[in-house]
């Protein structure tokens, strides 16, 4: 085809011109995470690094180990800002030696002998002035890769490394609430990452980037589908195309899960029942994993919610937890795959509080599970709410290994509007103690196996990932996929390490960035805390949707799903008496805990109305009426997140322009929501106390008829 040269070079040119914008756009949206490895910044910190690293001594062929030395290269050349020299074979002079142990030279293998490096772990120190990143497998190898990195682009001093590493948890997962038709359960960033349709023959390039990522903070499994799950998942069709996500997941380490629905047999197998006593129903489960094996065989095993909010399960069919959950194990054992079985259950016909009831149901199966089923619990009893306290089941079930299920997603935190930094929340629950062995029986030691001595540990955490272009809708949220990762990593992590290690890899090193931003992200989370749900108040979101306040709402059908349930706000006071007077839920706690929740000089402030229903005018330990603290919280909420939008306006120099507006948005819409939860609350339960405002407080813009009346019929995350 001739083209006239006029347009020709027109057209050349804008091609420039728009590539030239699009680069500059793509790289600013976000889509490279923390993994935008940009040249060291700081002449003096780059030139050290230049001059201990010239070359790269990378032993060992794999797919893992290909990834790794690729990941090497990119990393090196990108923040050294030039080529460094790579070889397999001659490791005269070498800056930076990479092998796994065995294949180490001889000398240098004696000299690490006495390291001990566990299984997935890696070592990154020195031998004769050189560095050596080693591993016992090719998995340990990426993950050294990716830390030495991290090193690099937070600015760390690299001349004496001896770091000895290793993932405290085995299974790091992350839990797609995800939709075979492509919506998200509670998903704020986009559609599913998973074409189904164009599976398997189509691998999508994100599909890599996401296992890159993941890999790059230790997350070793990931569950593809919703725990409201669709048995169409187990059928052979779409068995091949989780075959072809695994394989693009498994070089990067990580293990594909699926949710079964206990219903299956019935819905896709053409029995009568799913009872999980019956034999054919047995071997319908048996042979089903059997060929899920047969395609993929590293299968992770099954997540499973049942009974539980409408889902089937072996309650339908007269049998337990036990029953249900020891059968599909059984089934998956042979393979080494587990059942992950979720413990969040309450039901409307029973009229003991909710936050009892999961509890109840499962200590008393203490030491009845297989030992490859792990009981899969929420951070608190009731449900991802800004604050809980750590649900009493942890360090209840010795016998049982118990995972923790964390959110990610923001269900009951601003979705991907708000910037909360979750990971102040879960360290919060990690470091609780449960004093179920006695002191410094901590959450994080449930978790990872060591309090009870368990084979096998994990921990998930409910995905905030969709298809937006910077994968977590708002670009701070990436920040908790992130923080998630690492708390899965080692549990015992601070997050203010974590919020510092991200804000340096995503945005800037720049002391006048790093200090005030690392502040703000870890007070994000007492901000949501105060504008939402103060002193220990919860679940106040509107109905279904959960966005907004709703704490008027109490004409749904299931009591406990009514916001005035929790709140329990009436003319003599409020909250949720949970003593020995009121539903005693707080006897579910070893003894020291329960003691200091029960007694009000000392149940911690924050959690205050969580355990007590307190008058209005009830003197608290500054003073104060419950009443008028209650109004300077919400206020101190909205002060928090104008402190935020103040520190952020500062940060232009540190970030590029399009992320700045965008965040800058974000936090004017966080500031609208904030004052909009503080209104609408303080005046819905000014209704009951009948008493004036604390002056400190801002008069809210309108009436509780006006917030009554606002509806988000399309509020996102179905
Ligand atoms: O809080 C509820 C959510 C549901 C979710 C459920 C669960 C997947 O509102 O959307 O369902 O928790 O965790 O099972």
């Amino acid at each position: 085809m001739k083209i006239k040269t006029m347009f020709h070079q027109r057209h050349v040119l804008m091609c420039f011109l728009l590539l030239g914008f699009y680069s500059t756009a793509f790289s600013q949206s976000g889509y490279g995470l923390w993994l935008d490895y940009e040249k060291v910044n700081d002449a003096s910190i780059l030139s050290d690094y230049q001059n201990q690293i010239r070359s790269v001594y990378f032993l060992g062929e794999s797919e893992t180990l290909n990834l790794a030395r690729e990941e090497l290269k990119l990393g090196l050349n990108s923040l050294l800002g030039s080529s460094i020299d790579f070889s397999s074979t001659n490791s005269n002079n070498a800056s930076i030696t990479v092998a796994t142990f065995d294949q180490l030279e001889r000398k240098t293998q004696r000299k690490l002998k006495k390291i001990d490096i566990a299984k997935d772990g890696y070592y990154i120190g020195h031998d004769s002035g050189k560095i050596v990143i080693t591993a016992k497998e090719d998995i340990g190898i990426l993950y050294g890769v990716f830390n030495f990195i991290r090193l690099l682009q937070t600015q760390q001093p690299i001349d004496n490394l001896a770091i000895l590493d290793a993932p405290k948890i085995d299974l790091r997962i992350l839990n797609h609430w995800d939709n075979l038709d492509g919506t998200i359960e509670r998903g704020y960033a986009g559609k599913s990452l998973w074409k189904w349709q164009k599976l398997p023959k189509y691998i999508d390039q994100r599909y890599i980037d996401y296992a890159r990522a993941n890999a790059s903070i230790g997350i070793n499994g990931t569950v593809l589908t919703n725990v409201n799950a669709n048995a169409w998942v187990l059928t052979p069709s779409y068995i091949d195309k989780v075959a072809a996500l695994a394989d693009a997941f498994r070089p990067y380490g990580i293990k594909v899960y699926l949710t079964a629905r206990f219903s299956a047999p019935i819905e896709i197998g053409g029995l009568s029942t799913a009872d999980p006593l019956e034999a054919k129903v047995q071997q319908w489960w048996k042979t089903k994993i059997d060929s899920i094996y047969a395609k993929i065989p590293d299968f992770g095993g099954f997540l499973v919610k049942a009974n539980s909010e409408g889902q089937p399960g072996p309650q339908n069919y007269g049998r337990t937890h036990v029953d249900g959950a020891n059968m599909m194990a059984e089934a998956l054992e042979p393979h080494n795959g587990v059942v992950l079985w979720r413990a969040f259950v309450y039901s409307e016909h029973d009229a003991t509080d909710r936050a009892k009831q999961a509890y109840s149901e499962f200590v008393p199966m203490d030491g009845k599970f297989k030992e490859n089923v792990i009981v899969q619990v929420k951070n608190g009893a009731i449900d991802f709410q800004p604050r809980e306290p750590f649900h009493p089941i942890f360090g209840a079930m010795p016998k049982t290994a118990l995972a923790m299920e964390f959110q990610i997603t923001q269900e009951y935190l601003g979705f991907s509007t708000h910037l909360v930094f979750l990971p102040k929340l879960y360290e919060e629950v990690l470091q609780a103690d449960t004093y179920q062995q006695g002191k410094g029986s901590l959450v994080a030691k449930v978790i990872d196996g060591s309090l009870d001595n368990h084979k096998i540990s994990a921990i998930s955490g409910v995905s905030n990932i969709g298809s937006d272009l910077n994968w977590t809708g708002h670009p701070f949220a990436q920040a908790n996929w992130y923080g998630y990762g690492r708390l899965a990593w080692d549990p015992y992590l601070d997050s203010e390490t974590i919020a510092e290690q991200w804000l340096r890899s995503t945005y800037s090193n720049d002391k006048d960035f790093v200090k005030p931003m690392t502040d703000l992200l870890i007070e994000s989370r007492e901000a949501v805390v105060n504008y939402m749900t103060p002193l220990g108040l919860h679940h106040m979101m509107d109905t279904d949707h959960h966005y907004g306040p709703g704490p008027w709402v109490s004409e749904l059908p299931r009591p406990e799903w009514n916001p005035t349930y929790y709140h329990k706000a009436d003319s003599k006071g409020i909250g949720f008496d949970r003593t020995k007077q009121g539903s005693d839920a707080i006897a579910q706690y070893a003894d020291p805990v329960a003691k200091k929740f029960e007694q009000l000089d000392q149940v911690p402030e924050n959690l205050l109305l969580w355990f007590h229903h307190l008058p209005w005018d009830y003197t608290l330990s500054d003073g104060k009426t419950l009443w008028n603290s209650l109004g300077i919280h919400y206020q101190k909420g909205v002060d928090q997140v104008r402190e935020m939008k103040k520190v952020w306006e500062q940060m232009s120099p540190y970030v590029d322009p399009i992320s700045h507006k965008e965040v800058s948005m974000l936090l004017d819409i966080q500031l609208h929501e904030a004052i909009w939860w503080k209104d609408a609350c303080m005046l819905y339960f000014q209704k009951h106390s009948k008493l004036p405002f604390p002056k400190a407080m801002e008069k809210p813009k309108h009436s509780l008829k006006h917030y009554k009346s606002l509806k988000h019929p399309y509020a996102p995350g179905i």
